[in-house]
């Protein structure tokens, strides 16, 4: 297959220029946050580092953590390393707790970004000839923006949609004849649902590829959407923090996403004790952005939890590659004392043939705590008898065990009864929390 790159030469850059350019990066980029961030300075002094310590990645680890309270404490402008009046944009994160995240950006930020947005879309073979439909919410979450701007650059005929309206997007999708689907997977999965709900075959569209990212999701996902889209289906990672989509992003290995080292190091530290990780071990992700002007974090600890390789890539980049992240540290539940990621969930639901249409929900009852899965019966299974259900609902719940160690009381529901997901899925009720 014909190899495809936006940035050639920083996509497959030799493994020690990298480094070497990742260390001077690393250099600067310490010295502007520590003058111009007087919140960063501090954490830096208090820590006894100065900028001259820093003289390459090998000294990385001497540099403080940034987490999610810094940003809230330093809300809205306490992270800003360039003047307001070279900042051209805000984006925020979608979080629902506490203060929201603002990232800003200097016109130079926004062409970065949009840079790593492009290498997404030409990986996944967009180029001149395409038409992106892009559904991931525009404003202020980074979804529409980062994609929109990364199809601007490749040059594709780019569709604006937005999320929802799902009967504009069909109808979009089938006139303009869409050829890649940037969006959620859980929308994803919608689109194809209701693709085959008004009597669309998967070849009667004229999609090639999709990006999917902004959570997780598992291979049994990916394997369900390329079957009703009848696409390859890409992962797309970032965060509002890293200026948003396309910090890291899959090749035609479809195995993993490289990061786009050239911009960012990344780091995997056990989550309790801060400490580094080998190459192969899972932990939380870390992010330092080299090229950031105004919203430039060192060491900035995702949550997510995922494994980095640096196995080459048939692809021929050398950017390491991360693996699907689970989900973030905050996102796991721990049910009577088992950590439980939804993702383990999802992967026994699709196994077992069903829809990724479902609901998690976790209770305490009598000091103890309770799982229950709400799944939708498909309409093949429809026709079951009370007998037959309970019987589907008890084998399914077996499944659950065996993957998570814990039993679950499962509920086959109608089909359409589980609220779908334009954006990002909520896919887990902790009643727990209400009686704290
Ligand atoms: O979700 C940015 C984005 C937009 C990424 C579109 C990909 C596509 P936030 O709203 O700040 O930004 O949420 C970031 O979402 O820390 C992960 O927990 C999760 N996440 C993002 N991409 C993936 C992915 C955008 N591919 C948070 N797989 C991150 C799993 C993901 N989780």
């Amino acid at each position: 297959m014909e190899k495809r790159y936006y940035q050639k030469e920083a996509e497959t850059m030799p493994l020690d220029s990298l480094r070497k350019l990742q260390s001077e990066k690393l250099v600067k980029q310490v010295k502007h946050v520590y003058e111009n961030v007087p919140y960063y300075r501090a954490l830096m002094d208090k820590k006894g580092v100065k900028p001259q310590d820093i003289r390459g990645i090998d000294d990385l680890y001497k540099l403080p953590f940034i987490t999610k309270s810094d940003l809230r404490e330093t809300y809205p402008y306490g992270m800003l390393a360039v003047p307001l009046r070279d900042c051209v944009r805000i984006q925020s994160t979608s979080g629902t707790t506490g203060k929201r995240v603002i990232a800003y950006y200097t016109q130079e930020d926004i062409e970065l970004w949009e840079d790593c947005c492009a290498r997404a879309i030409v990986a996944a073979g967009g180029g001149k000839e395409d038409v992106v439909q892009v559904c991931y919410g525009y404003g202020l979450f980074t979804g529409g923006p980062g994609l929109n701007g990364g199809s601007h650059k490749v040059g594709s005929l780019t569709l604006p949609m937005s999320s929802g309206n799902t009967e504009r997007q069909i109808q979009f999708m089938m006139d303009l004849k869409s050829t890649i689907l940037c969006c959620t997977p859980s929308y994803a999965a919608f689109i194809g649902e209701s693709l085959k709900e008004r009597g669309y075959k998967p070849e009667d569209n004229c999609l090639k590829a999709g990006i999917f990212g902004a959570e997780p999701w598992t291979e049994e996902m990916r394997r369900d959407i390329e079957k009703s889209l009848g696409i390859k289906a890409y992962d797309i990672y970032g965060l509002t923090e890293t200026s948003g989509p396309g910090v890291a992003f899959e090749c035609e290995e479809q195995s993993g996403m490289h990061i786009n080292e050239d911009h960012f190091i990344a780091e995997i530290i056990d989550p309790d004790t801060g400490e580094v990780l080998p190459e192969g071990e899972k932990g939380e992700l870390v992010f330092t952005s080299l090229d950031k002007k105004a919203f430039p974090l060192l060491r900035y600890r995702t949550r997510d939890i995922c494994v980095l390789s640096r196995k080459p890539c048939s692809c021929g980049r050398t950017f390491v590659k991360m693996a699907k992240p689970m989900g973030r540290s905050d996102d796991m539940l721990i049910i009577r004392g088992v950590n439980v990621f939804p993702s383990q969930i999802e992967t026994v639901l699709l196994n077992e043939g069903y829809t990724p249409n479902y609901m998690i929900e976790v209770d305490r009852v009598n000091n103890t705590d309770t799982l229950d899965v709400y799944v939708e019966l498909s309409a093949d299974k429809l026709s079951d008898t009370t007998e037959g259900v309970s019987a589907l609902e008890k084998a399914l719940s077996s499944a659950i065990t065996t993957m998570l160690g814990i039993r679950p009381a499962v509920h086959l529901v109608p089909p359409k009864s589980i609220v779908r997901s334009e954006g990002k899925a909520v896919r887990v009720v902790d009643k727990r929390k209400l009686h704290d």
